[in-house]
């Protein structure tokens, strides 16, 4: 089978969040091989765009002829187009290549309120012939207004604004606190409710319509390519995260690789921990749990553990259950705790408490705090409370947190690394040195 193939038109974006850099990064984490014709050139980062140089209508021109006149795409997006020529030169083109699946994102400003299109009646009306071609168009609320000509101050006129534009789904919708998508679609209106995000995040519809025109290369059709590129894009908004200087966030479409990563990482440090001949001794009472998370984890379901822990049988270690995100409550929080003090301490394991451990650590130089559990104020979480206490009172966070225990609570020693190897590693060389 031929590899399905989709082809951006639209502008760079010198950050890679936006635009072609961030349409071929979608079609590539969805599985589609993309191609692009770039109209312009933008100048930006994360605090503004800078400058814009659109490209001669002859070399816009010439790479779509290129593209279409031997590749046989499965579908196209059009983002930013800047002018009303230049629209109606894709115009032409796609009709005469007779491309079916197109996807049209209205682009029309920046995030940062830059214009990227120069909106004119002119432009305007050969926009709408562009979007009568369409499968389905992406506009934001704004746009839709542009589109439609109806200020949309509810609901209601969100429906009333998409009808007149047709297959469309119009994104951000804000009214009474709660934040939606609206598809119509075959004369049927549908709602996609979506988290309130409270950060200036760019590229996000980019991401949405590149993933809609995946779907749809891939041979969906409307309904369950917006239903998937609905599941795609708020995972990868939930996770945005800061790349320069100023406040614009960026997403990484390849969340799902870097799971997969994250997993092969942990899945070889279990089998490293098992198959080492020293390692039955380090195991508590209550088992061990080994963790990784992501990059940037926000809460327990971004960090991959072992479901069920490692347990012992007799001179062996078994892990029972499987390696998976949200595997792990307990030695999660200890990692996304230490990941808000060094965004770098991403692993951790928690192996038995002995003064003898202890002070192998010690001759490992590892960099050991600890925390007293009849300490713990009564309104707080003990992994949370114990790790900040443990890494605040060193002032970083070390490679060791320990605590001896309460009542009906077992001591623990927490190793604390970048990765779920690096980890198992330590543990192991405490294991080699412990009678
Ligand atoms: O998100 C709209 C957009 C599209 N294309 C390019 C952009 C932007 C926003 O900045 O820069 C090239």
């Amino acid at each position: 089978m031929k590899m399905k193939t989709a082809l951006t038109i639209a502008g760079s974006d010198s950050l890679s969040g936006a635009g072609i850099q961030e349409d071929l990064k979608v079609f590539s984490a969805l599985g589609v091989y993309g191609t692009c014709v770039v109209t312009a050139v933008t100048a930006q980062n994360t605090k503004g765009v800078w400058k814009i140089e659109i490209l001669p209508e002859t070399i816009i021109s010439k790479q779509v002829d290129s593209v279409l006149g031997d590749v046989q795409v499965d579908a196209v997006k059009t983002g930013m187009l800047c002018t009303g020529k230049i629209i109606e030169l894709v115009y032409e083109k796609l009709k005469k290549y007779k491309l079916v699946n197109l996807v049209v994102d209205p682009v029309m400003v920046s995030t940062s309120g830059t214009e990227l299109l120069n909106l004119n009646p002119g432009s305007l009306k050969i926009l709408k012939k562009l979007i009568g071609i369409s499968k389905i168009t992406t506009p934001n609320v704004y746009e839709a207004e542009i589109l439609s000509g109806i200020k949309i101050k509810n609901p209601g006129d969100m429906k009333s604004a998409a009808k007149k534009i047709g297959s469309c789904i119009i994104t951000g919708g804000d009214f009474d606190d709660e934040i939606y998508d609206l598809l119509f679609h075959d004369d049927e209106f549908y709602v996609f409710k979506n988290k309130k995000i409270d950060a200036r995040i760019h590229g996000t519809g980019c991401t949405f319509s590149a993933a809609i025109t995946a779907n749809l290369a891939y041979g969906n059709d409307v309904l369950t390519s917006v239903k998937n590129a609905e599941k795609f894009t708020p995972e990868l908004i939930e996770h945005n995260f800061s790349i320069g200087q100023g406040d614009m966030k960026v997403l990484n479409p390849f969340i799902n690789s870097e799971k997969i990563l994250i997993i092969e990482n942990l899945k070889s440090a279990v089998k490293k921990l098992i198959s080492d001949e020293n390692s039955y001794k380090l195991i508590p009472q209550v088992g061990i749990n080994i963790v990784m998370a992501l990059f940037n984890a926000k809460k327990i379901s971004d960090v991959a553990g072992i479901s069920g822990r490692i347990v012992r049988d007799r001179k062996k270690l078994v892990p029972v259950g499987s390696v998976k995100f949200g595997g792990s409550s307990h030695i999660g929080r200890v990692v996304l705790t230490a990941m808000k003090y060094n965004s770098e301490a991403r692993a951790a394991m928690n192996i038995k408490f002995s003064g003898d451990i202890l002070k192998i650590c010690k001759k490992l130089n590892l960099k050991i705090s600890g925390f007293e559990r009849d300490q713990q104020p009564e309104d707080t979480k003990t992994m949370e409370w114990g790790t900040r206490t443990a890494i605040e009172n060193l002032g970083y966070v070390p490679d060791v947190i320990y605590d001896k225990g309460g009542f009906g609570k077992e001591a623990m020693i927490r190793i604390i690394g970048k990765d779920a190897g690096g980890v198992v590693d330590a543990a192991c060389k405490i294991g080699r040195l412990l009678e």
